[in-house]
């Protein structure tokens, strides 16, 4: 493809031909191959455009009514319409909704709610937690003192299949830790958290409870996975998975809590907000309020427990025995010993199908091979997929890996992948275009 017809960006094409056609490949990979990360989705136009705005050339610190610069009339506009926008989808009383990502709305309620040294109790990484929820990796680690639950044993019994967390073990360490905080929530966890037993365990030992909604928040705002707002103290959340709005963090919390958390944020952690991203968080928190989105977060899960139901007929164990969310977690194991993580997301990749490699509970192999794959369904049911192209999906899936020596094999898969893909196109404008220029 050459720089003049690769890209719908026209306006300027001429200033920055390469930018303009990484653009243009980069609208193309996502177009043609199978989105299948679980904490990606494709936003609408809508908040594309907002993103792309001028708006990001204002500064902006401090909030609305209170900035530390000029000229922030309508910025505070802005603000203020995506805070209400955020409260009102979430039946919140109070939202920041000026967090770069989850990991600072994470930090923000932590610097907030707790003294360096503290203690959290929070989830396991290697059993599904997050990085800033007390990873030796991670800063959270260094500066407060976390204490970590898992989940239960696997069961062989298709009713109760286990590897869910494990409450009991929530609350005894509770109990002998004396958390200040404890956090629910996952990035690799396929059933439903229930927030009723954290706060129940909580209130026992007089902790706070926050609830990092970063992979739910969409499935909640869309009614099909239970709130914890006004159960928790905080929920956090990003605003780019399952809510399928711009790449950023967000956070809800009560009343009481707002001059802490705000304060935390700005000037506690980051400087000037994204307000151009902020523009766009409000398109996606009046989207997210609509019906339309309340039948997609229904197919999102929809669509994982076909997923899930046509991955296990081919052979594939699920970690928890299946799903309740949009993601499916695949143990590679017993389909094939010798396969890891790592080689399988490889081979997907080669055959247009994108997806990650993940630990599994308890896994013989290191982070960075793991014995696991993550698998999500939010990105291409925004793109139309329903649970028969799971279904292809999943046997797509199952024959690149077990042809994965064989090249034509894989090349056969890709070609059917971009068939697949050109039925549901996840953004017809924009490549109609890129072809328009061609
Ligand atoms: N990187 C995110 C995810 O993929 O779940 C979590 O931060």
């Amino acid at each position: 493809m050459s720089p003049e017809n690769a890209t719908p960006f026209d306006g300027w094409l001429e200033e920055d031909p390469e930018v303009a056609r990484l653009l243009g490949e980069e609208l193309d990979r996502q177009s043609t191959t199978l989105q299948l990360i679980a904490s990606e989705n494709f936003t609408s136009p809508a908040v594309l455009a907002a993103s792309g705005s001028v708006l990001t050339n204002k500064y902006a610190e401090g909030y609305p009514g209170r900035r530390y610069y000029g000229g922030n009339q309508i910025i505070d506009e802005v603000e203020d319409l995506a805070r209400e926008r955020a409260k009102s989808l979430f039946g919140a009383e109070h939202a920041n909704v000026q967090p770069h990502a989850g990991a600072n709305a994470n930090l923000g309620v932590y610097q907030a709610l707790l003294e360096p040294g503290d203690t959290v109790l929070a989830m396991r990484l290697d059993h599904g937690g997050h990085l800033t929820h007390g990873s030796p990796a991670s800063i959270t680690s260094k500066v407060w003192h976390f204490v970590s639950y898992g989940l239960t044993g696997a069961s062989e019994d298709p009713d109760t299949p286990g590897e869910v967390i494990d409450l009991d073990q929530v609350a005894h360490l509770a109990k002998t830790e004396r958390p200040k905080l404890i956090v629910a929530g996952a990035t690799a966890y396929a059933r439903t958290i229930d927030p009723v037993p954290f706060r129940e365990i909580a209130d026992e030992v007089g902790a706070y409870f926050m609830f990092d909604g970063a992979h739910p928040a969409g499935l909640i705002a869309g009614g099909v996975h239970p709130s914890p707002v006004g159960i928790a103290d905080v929920m956090t959340f990003t605003t780019h998975k399952t809510l399928r709005g711009p790449r950023g963090g967000a956070i809800v919390c009560r009343a009481d809590l707002a001059k802490r958390i705000d304060s935390a944020i700005f000037p506690g952690l980051q400087g000037g907000p994204l307000e151009h991203v902020v523009a766009a968080k409000a398109v996606a928190f009046a989207e997210a309020a609509t019906p339309d989105f309340r039948r997609y977060a229904a197919q999102v899960v929809a669509n994982a427990k076909a997923l899930a139901t046509s991955l296990k007929a081919a052979g594939f164990r699920l970690v928890s025995g299946g799903t309740d969310n949009h993601m499916v977690l695949v143990d590679l194991r017993p389909f094939d010993a010798e396969l890891t993580g790592k080689e399988a997301q490889e081979v997907l990749d080669r055959a247009g199908i994108t997806c990650n490699r993940n630990t599994i509970p308890d896994d013989p192999r290191s982070a960075f091979i793991t014995s696991g794959l993550r698998l999500g369904t939010p990105a291409e049911t925004t793109a139309g997929m329903g649970t028969a192209e799971m279904a292809t999906i999943a046997e797509l899936i199952s024959r690149t890996l077990s042809q994965r020596s064989d090249e034509s094999a894989i090349a056969a898969v890709r070609a059917e992948v971009a068939e697949l893909c050109a039925a549901f196109p996840p953004y017809p404008s924009l490549m109609a275009g890129a072809a328009g220029r061609g």
